[in-house]
């Protein structure tokens, strides 16, 4: 086989090799490897290239232009990250507040495209801009580039193990802080977890290079935050605690949620241990008047630096943080230009030139970031496929207050239940569920309960007198059922009583801490009962993703066994598999390239069988895929 190796190598082939080609070559030694390799990519790429990828519609390859690829200047300066490694975490809460301009966290590489691309972005096209980031936007304050929803998702849809994204983004960006999405007490999940879990996710996630943990609860209720501040803080790493911000503290009309609300909540959480506070405007809907008063009064009443973090949704983003800079903010999120707006955050370089020349313009080599944008302006029309999100500015959400990460979201599940031309209906809908709720904090995941419900309602043509009279007769939905036996803790000002009484019948309820209650994950038992499954001893965060998502992470594995580490396609081939004639490449390794021709497909067999045949790295290969499309 090595010989046969040699002979059918391009290089060889080609004539191009020269004396030194057997010893500089190194993947004539790894042949079987390589093989087994080049045979499960095949298998994927044949597989997506028969039938599509499953759930966006099945279309012939696009033809797309030549990648852009960003020619940033280095620059050399101390960052944040250098300052938390050599320092630690009170030394970057002092640099903060030293600095008289407003810092930046870009969130391009989480809440970006979870907001307009259904979270779908994937590590290839990350890696490729990874170090550019690195080394042209030395001064941003971070990078957001984990948690929330990416997650799950990574596991779910892209047959990528998130820790493999931490780790690889960590070695291409070591002088730049990490920051996470966390949801307290629901870890990067949905629900509630055992102390323990969420004590050891934290832990793991530091080990493996995260600075920043951005902690909120999705009622704003301290109790389910407190430990995850305190595992933090253990680490040595940065606590973002947060209030996630919900009505218009302008509006007279609605002060459940006032400025004394949120003063008094800023008190707490810079007394549990918060280095930073977040104020998380998920929805977009803090106007900037209310920016203004907002920061300003929080300014007086907390010594800590504020981080905002908005969604441009109604198309109010740069505004908004004009007026929160004007008040004071010390970091505010934005987004490379080409991802961001809509759903998503504001653009930073729109939000670079509206502070230009003031006294509080953010450190930003605005061409660096310009050549960084270019980029993404290619890569996003990968993913074109996901793209079902807002084309203009909304300003219902100042009435429906949905998250920026849910619009797209409860659309498809609307679509999906045969909601889709009744959405405007489902919007309003969700204003009257929050409103029957007692006006609550909406954000993953109350915002999916709220979400559920809605649905629900629509669905079944109910308005909110028909829950009060026939409700008794009436099978919620489980998410809604769950959340009123507390299990996601327990709303500002506590359930409406009545609603409770029809939606949990005799059910149980909590009325204390759901962790109070969740038995200790024995992590020995689950290596253990892992380690059956898997055939091999998984490692810590292995453990961990098994916790989180038992099928989900057992899929994953499943998947790799079949396909192999599909995370190093390119993305076009990824979601669209190869057109006949085509040519690509796959460096699986450093110096191992799998060069991959697909030469014809022929027509089904009586079993809808096709068989496609391709050219591995120089040597003949057949692949028979089922035609299920
Ligand atoms: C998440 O929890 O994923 C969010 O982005 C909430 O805004
Ligand atoms: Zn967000």
């Amino acid at each position: 086989p090595f010989l046969r190796n040699v002979l059918n190598h391009p290089e060889f082939v080609a004539g191009n090799a020269k004396t030194t080609f057997i010893d500089s070559t190194t993947e004539l030694y790894n042949f079987p490897r390589l093989r087994d390799r080049g045979n499960k990519t095949m298998k994927y790429v044949a597989n997506i290239t028969v039938n599509g990828f499953p759930g966006i519609s099945k279309v012939s390859k696009p033809y797309f232009d030549e990648t852009r690829y960003p020619k940033v200047k280095k620059i050399e300066t101390l960052t944040t990250k250098n300052i938390l490694d050599n320092q630690g975490a009170d030394a970057v809460v002092d640099y903060v507040k030293s600095r008289k301009e407003v810092l930046l966290t870009d969130t391009t590489l989480r809440d970006a495209h979870q907001s307009l691309l259904a979270t779908r972005m994937r590590l290839q096209d990350m890696k490729k801009v990874a170090s550019s980031i690195d080394q042209g936007l030395p001064n941003l304050f971070s990078s957001e580039m984990w948690g929330g929803a990416t997650f799950d998702v990574a596991y779910r849809f892209l047959n990528e193990s998130p820790w493999y994204r931490l780790r690889e983004l960590r070695k291409l960006m070591p002088n730049t802080m990490f920051q996470m999405l966390f949801r307290g007490s629901n870890a990067v999940g949905y629900q509630n977890y055992p102390d323990n879990v969420i004590e050891e996710f934290i832990k793991v996630a530091a080990h493996e290079g995260m600075d920043v943990f951005r902690i909120f609860d999705s009622l704003n209720w301290l109790p389910q935050m407190e430990k995850s501040i305190q595992a933090v803080r253990d680490t040595g790493k940065l606590v973002e605690a947060t209030m996630c911000y919900t009505g218009d503290i302008l509006d007279n009309d609605r002060q459940k949620y006032n400025i004394k609300y949120y003063k008094d909540l800023a008190k707490e959480l810079q007394a549990t241990g918060a280095h930073i506070l977040a104020i998380k405007d998920m929805a977009g809907i803090l106007k900037p008047q209310a920016a203004y008063r907002l920061i300003s009064e929080l300014k007086e009443t907390i010594d800590i630096p504020l981080h905002l973090h908005t969604h441009d949704t109604a198309g109010n983003g740069v505004m908004i943080y004009s007026a929160a800079v004007a008040a004071g903010v010390d970091i505010i999120d934005v987004a490379t230009s080409a991802l961001s707006s809509g759903t998503s955050q504001p653009s930073m370089t729109s939000v670079y030139y509206a502070l230009k020349n003031g006294e509080r313009t953010p450190e930003l080599d605005v061409d660096n970031a310009t050549q960084v944008n270019h980029y993404w302006e290619d890569v996003r029309k990968f993913y074109t496929p996901f793209e079902k999100g807002l084309t203009s500015p909304q300003t219902e959400v100042y009435s429906h207050e949905m998250p920026g990460g849910q619009y797209t979201n409860l659309q498809s599940q609307a679509a999906a239940v045969g909601l889709g031309l009744r959405f405007d209906e489902v919007k309003v809908m969700y204003h009257t569920v929050n409103m029957m709720f007692g006006d609550i904090i909406k954000v993953t995941p109350s915002s999916k309960v709220v979400g559920d419900m809605a649905l629900f309602m629509v669905q079944n043509d109910l308005t909110e007198d028909d829950i009060y009279e026939k409700g008794d007769t009436l099978n919620f939905p489980e998410s809604v059922i769950s959340f009123f036996a507390g299990d996601l803790g327990q709303p500002v000002g506590g359930f409406p009583e009545k609603l409770k009484k029809i939606i949990l019948k005799d059910k149980p309820f909590f009325t204390d801490r759901p962790g109070l209650h969740a038995p200790a994950v024995s992590f020995e038992a689950v290596t253990a009962e892992l380690t059956g499954k898997l055939g091999y001893t998984p490692g810590r965060h292995e453990v961990l993703s098994y916790i989180l998502y038992p099928q989900v992470f057992l899929d994953y594995q499943k998947m790799q066994n079949e396909f192999g580490s599909v995370t190093l396609l390119d993305t076009p081939t990824f979601f669209n598999g190869m057109r006949v004639g085509e040519k690509i490449s796959v460096e699986i390794e450093k110096g191992k390239t799998l060069l991959i021709h697909l030469d014809s497909i022929s027509e089904p067999d009586n079993e809808g069988n096709r068989t496609l045949f391709f050219n591995l790295n120089g040597q003949r290969r057949e692949v028979v895929i089922k035609d299920t499309s």
